[in-house]
């Protein structure tokens, strides 16, 4: 039986280090909020410093162990925790939607999606390849082997609260590295769940520690600052992301930041616009547009822009907004009365500078951060909407007239994250994606991320990737050994 009060029961609510469930050490816990309503649905422990620093003592205890496990082990707690989260779907969707906001259908295709980085990892554990070879002359050979970089810290957002944890716990755990975990406030629920997943599938104790916090500095400064950490891997916004590498160079840790983005939706005039609407419909309305990949800003060109402004607008003025447990919920609401309000200020300013609004365009009148599916025309270069990262249901449209102005338009912005192209032309998309600043392309389609491509940005949008042949050697140091095996 999958109720809301039961799934709530079932996920621990303490800090879990060295493989034990314990509280704060100052006894202090924090109430997680359903967005739908902006009413309390339980407590969890609210850690101090000092429990950061027993998370992170934990994971340097077992670091040793961890890599000394054959990588086969590895590899098959990592398929059992795939299989688990399959057979778990139901309630850890439940859960999801109820700390996060989205409807439970989406809450699924995370789940589906973050499954996939533990199928995929749980392969990469099998591959963790050195080579040895001849070089030089005569009686000089190098071995080159892999290693598990060591501990690392992993800070997680709350709009893909599994997803945005087994991108990274995935090939920590195939490479051999413990990890201290701290999800985002708002959504601690679902890493907490997936802590109690893995240890039933056998992850030994202290590999994997999760603390949840309020004060996200006061507990990351005393783990970033210790020279026994040798990872620190962050999905957030790019100021915070700024500060922490800041953090980490005093240690020159290696660092990977997935952070904002600010993707341009191109549509050419020989797109097949059906096509391009139904794109911008994934690509802008998946996770109520709560994502890093969600396309930010449409540039049309203006022999095709008011016929997709029209058939965008009647399918975003046609999405059921509601909560996300309810059947029939296509939208749910922003995570937190901040989000709301940054994407209210953000269609008001459009508007004030002469934007149209073709569709929404206001906040819900009840409970919970609802916001409408909002379609904005004639927006001017200098709206914010065109240049700050939204992160909520608002689609505005700018009009481009050749490929070089769309080209421009595009690149126009210090985040890199990804890019959407629809033509029909061969020889204009590769020109296009050749000429496109950003780390990923969805080319004729509206969303890109797959578990075994290489996730991540240029620019300001970050550094490192996560997934894919790549995602792996985040995890892993390269050292060599220079040999002479005499003649
Ligand atoms: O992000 P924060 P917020 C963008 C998006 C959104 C904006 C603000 O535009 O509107 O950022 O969201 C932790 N030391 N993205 O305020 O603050 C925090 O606890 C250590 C894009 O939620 O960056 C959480 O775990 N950690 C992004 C995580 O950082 C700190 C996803 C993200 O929160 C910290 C989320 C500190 N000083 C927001 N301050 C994406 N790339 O998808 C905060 N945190």
């Amino acid at each position: 039986m999958t109720s809301e009060e039961s799934v709530l029961a079932a996920v621990p609510k303490q800090l879990y280090i060295g493989g034990k469930w314990i509280d704060a050490s100052g006894g202090a816990t924090f109430e997680v909020e359903d967005p739908a309503t902006g009413k309390a649905l339980c407590s969890v422990a609210d850690a101090t410093a000092d429990d950061a620093r027993a998370a992170l003592d934990a994971a340097v205890a077992a670091q040793a162990g961890w890599a000394a496990t054959p990588p086969n082990e590895r590899s098959e707690i990592l398929h059992r925790a795939f299989l688990a989260l399959g057979e778990q779907a139901e309630e850890l969707a439940l859960l999801m939607t109820l700390e996060m906001g989205k409807a439970v259908a989406e809450s699924k295709g995370e789940l589906a999606y973050a499954a996939e980085f533990f199928r995929w990892f749980s392969g990469e554990a099998l591959r963790l390849d050195g080579y040895y070879k001849t070089t030089g002359n005569g009686a000089s050979r190098v071995l080159v082997m892999r290693q598990p970089v060591g501990p690392c810290y992993f800070i997680t957002p709350w709009n893909f609260p599994n997803a945005m944890g087994t991108r990274k716990i995935g090939p920590a755990i195939a490479a051999g590295c413990t990890m201290v975990v701290k999800p985002a406030q708002q959504t601690p629920l679902s890493m907490l769940a997936l802590a109690k997943l893995l240890e039933e599938c056998g992850l030994p104790p202290g590999v994997l520690n999760v603390i949840t916090a309020t004060g996200s500095g006061a507990v990351s400064e005393p783990i970033i600052s210790d020279p026994r950490l040798r990872k620190l891997s962050f999905t957030g916004s790019t100021p915070v992301g700024k500060k922490l590498i800041a953090q980490a160079a005093d240690q020159v840790l290696r660092v990977s930041m997935e952070l904002g983005g600010n993707a341009p939706f191109l549509v050419f005039a020989d797109a097949d616009l059906d096509a391009a609407v139904d794109g911008a419909m994934l690509a802008k309305m998946r996770n109520m547009g709560e994502a890093c990949t969600s396309a930010n800003r449409f540039h049309v060109h203006e022999s095709v822009a008011d016929e997709f402004a029209a058939k965008l607008a009647a399918r975003m003025g046609a999405l059921t907004v509601g909560r996300g447990t309810e059947s029939g919920t296509d939208v749910g609401p922003m995570i937190d009365a901040a989000q709301q309000d940054k994407v209210a200020e953000l269609v008001d300013d459009a508007v004030a500078k002469g934007a149209t609004v073709v569709t929404g365009g206001s906040k819900g009148d009840g409970e919970g951060y609802f916001y409408a599916p909002t379609v904005l025309t004639g927006v001017p270069q200098d709206a914010a909407v065109l240049n700050e990262e939204i992160f909520g249901p608002v689609a505005p449209i700018a009009t481009f007239s050749t490929d070089e102005e769309a080209i421009a338009a595009a690149n126009r912005t210090e985040y890199g994250l990804v890019a959407y192209v629809f033509t029909r032309d061969l020889q204009r998309a590769f020109r296009v994606c050749e000429a496109l600043e950003t780390g990923m392309i969805g080319l004729n389609q509206g969303i890109v991320s797959n578990a075994g491509a290489p996730f991540g940005g240029v620019k300001q949008s970050g550094t490192g990737r996560e997934g894919g042949n790549e995602g792996i050697a985040e995890y892993l140091d390269t050292k060599y050994v220079a040999i002479n095996v005499g003649s």
